[in-house]
C-alpha cells in the first residue's frame, strides 16, 4: 500500500513537471506499451542451440566468456527461462530464434534440411507468450563453416550447402510470420572473412552476391517474411577482411529491397549506429537493429543505459521511425545470471525509448529551426535530470511487473528454485 502511494505520488509530480513543458506522460506510456523488443534466444544458453545434447558455440568469430551456472540445456528450459524474463518486462515482446534452436525429438537434422515442423513447438509456445517471432539462419558452429567461409566460400559444395540452409530458413521464417500474424524478420549474418590481408577483396563479394541472390530468389508475402542482412567490421579470425562489410550490405539492401541490420557492436569502437538510422532510412523502407554494447571489440556485452543507447533511441523516436525500425537485442554474457542479462538489457532499451518519448521534441525542433542553439543545448541538458525514472516506475507498476530492483528478487528466487538444479 505504502509502495503504491509513493509510486503514484512520484508519478504525479513527474507528470506535472513534464506537463509544464507540454509533454503528456500518458501518451508517452501508451506509445511505449506498443513497442515490442525482439529478445534474442541465444543469451539463454551461450549460443549453443539444441542440434545435439552438448551443442556449443564454435567458429564464426564470436565467443561467449564466463561459466555462470544454470544455462538452459534444452528448449523446454529455454522457454521456461524466457517466460520468467517476459514476466519481468512491461509490455509484450517478441522472440528471435536461430536455426540451431530446432527440435526434432533428439534426432540430428542437417542444416540444409531444417523445416517449419522443427519449430512447431516454438510457434505454439510463442502464440501464448510473445508478440511475434523472428528468425536467423545459423552459418556457424558447423564443420562446413570450419574454414571461416560459408556462402562466400570458393568451394562450390560448401557454398551450395549453405545456400540451401539460407533458403530453408526463409520457409521457416515465413511459416512463423504466417502463424503469428506478424512478419518474421529473417536475418542473414555470415562470418566469412580472412585473418590476414587478402589480395582479392572482390571475388568473395561477387560470390556473396550470387549466393544471396539465390537465397532470396523465391518471393514471399511481406506480411509473413522480411529478409535482412547484417554487416560486420571484423571478428576473431576475420580481423583483416570481412566479406559482408557495411558498405557491401548497404548497397545490397538498397538494390534488392531487403532490410539492413545494424548491430551496435559491428563498427569501429567509437562509431555509433545512431546517426546511421536516419541516414539509411532515406533509402530503405525498414531496418533491423541488433542493440548491443561493444567493449573494445565486438564483445556483445549486456546493453546498459549509456549515451550510445540514448542516441539510438533518440533517432528512432525523433524520426518517427518506430514502425520502420525492428528493435532486436544481441548480446551473450555467460558470466552473470542469463535471465538478469535479458531483463537488464531489455528494460534499458525501454527506458531509453521512454526518456525520448518524454521529450518535448516539437518544441526542440522549433528552437533548432529558430537557430537558438543556446536554448537547444540548455534545455537538452536540463531534460537529462527530469524524473523519467518516476514515470518508468509507474509504467512497471501499472503493467504489473516488479518496480525498480525488485525484479532481481524474482530472478534470484528462480535461480535458487530452478537454475541451481541444472548441473
Ligand atoms: C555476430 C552477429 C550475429 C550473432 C547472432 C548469434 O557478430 O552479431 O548477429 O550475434 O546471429
Ligand atoms: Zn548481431
Amino acid at each position: 500500500m505504502q509502495m503504491r502511494d509513493s509510486i503514484n505520488k512520484s508519478y504525479q509530480l513527474a507528470r506535472d513537471q513534464y506537463g509544464e513543458l507540454g509533454v503528456d506522460t500518458e501518451k508517452a506510456l501508451k506509445k511505449l506499451e506498443d513497442v515490442s523488443i525482439s529478445l534474442h534466444c541465444w543469451q539463454g544458453d551461450d549460443v549453443g542451440g539444441f542440434e545435439t545434447a552438448d551443442a556449443e558455440l564454435s567458429g564464426g568469430g564470436i565467443q561467449t566468456t564466463g561459466n555462470y551456472p544454470g544455462k538452459a540445456r534444452n528448449a523446454d528450459e529455454l522457454r521456461s527461462d524466457l517466460e520468467k524474463t517476459y514476466s519481468l518486462l512491461p509490455g509484450k515482446h517478441r522472440l528471435n530464434l536461430h536455426a540451431i534452436y530446432l527440435e526434432n525429438e533428439g534426432k540430428k537434422v542437417e542444416r540444409n534440411e531444417v523445416q517449419p515442423k522443427h519449430f512447431s513447438r516454438w510457434i505454439d509456445w510463442a502464440k501464448e507468450n510473445t508478440a511475434g517471432l523472428d528468425f536467423n539462419p545459423s552459418f556457424f558452429s558447423h564443420p562446413l563453416a570450419g574454414d571461416g567461409f560459408t556462402i562466400a566460400s570458393n568451394n562450390k559444395k560448401i557454398r551450395e550447402f549453405w545456400i540451401e540452409h539460407g533458403k530453408a530458413t526463409r520457409e521457416i521464417a515465413a511459416a512463423m510470420g504466417k502463424a503469428m500474424g506478424t512478419p518474421c524478420v529473417n536475418n542473414v549474418w555470415i562470418p566469412d572473412g580472412f585473418k590476414d590481408t587478402p589480395i582479392d577483396r572482390k571475388a568473395p563479394r561477387e560470390r556473396l552476391t550470387d549466393s544471396l541472390n539465390k537465397i532470396f530468389e523465391e518471393k514471399f508475402d511481406k506480411n509473413y517474411l522480411l529478409d535482412s542482412v547484417e554487416s560486420k567490421l571484423f571478428g576473431i579470425g576475420s580481423e583483416s577482411y570481412v566479406v559482408g562489410s557495411h558498405e557491401y550490405y548497404l548497397g545490397y539492401a538498397i538494390r534488392n529491397d531487403v532490410l539492413l541490420c545494424l548491430d551496435a557492436g559491428h563498427f569501429h569502437p567509437t562509431e555509433s549506429i545512431a546517426d546511421k538510422i536516419p541516414s539509411v532510412l532515406q533509402y530503405l523502407d525498414e531496418i533491423l537493429l541488433h542493440v548491443s554494447r561493444g567493449v573494445r571489440w565486438d564483445s556483445d556485452h549486456v546493453v546498459t543505459l549509456s549515451d550510445d543507447l540514448h542516441a539510438i533511441a533518440n533517432e528512432i523516436v525523433r524520426g518517427n521511425f518506430l514502425n520502420r525500425v525492428h528493435i532486436g537485442l544481441d548480446f551473450f554474457d555467460a558470466s552473470i545470471n542469463r535471465i538478469a542479462a535479458w531483463v537488464t538489457g531489455t528494460r534499458n532499451m525501454q527506458k531509453a525509448l521512454l526518456s525520448v518519448l518524454l521529450e518535448p521534441t516539437e518544441k526542440l525542433r522549433k528552437i533548432e529551426n529558430d537557430e537558438d542553439y543556446t536554448k537547444r543545448l540548455a534545455l537538452l541538458e536540463e531534460l537529462k535530470t527530469f524524473p523519467s525514472g518516476a514515470v518508468w516506475d509507474y509504467f512497471c507498476y501499472t503493467q504489473n511487473v516488479p518496480v525498480g530492483i525488485a525484479w532481481l528478487d524474482e530472478v534470484k528466487k528462480y535461480e535458487n528454485e530452478i537454475l541451481s538444479k541444472r548441473v
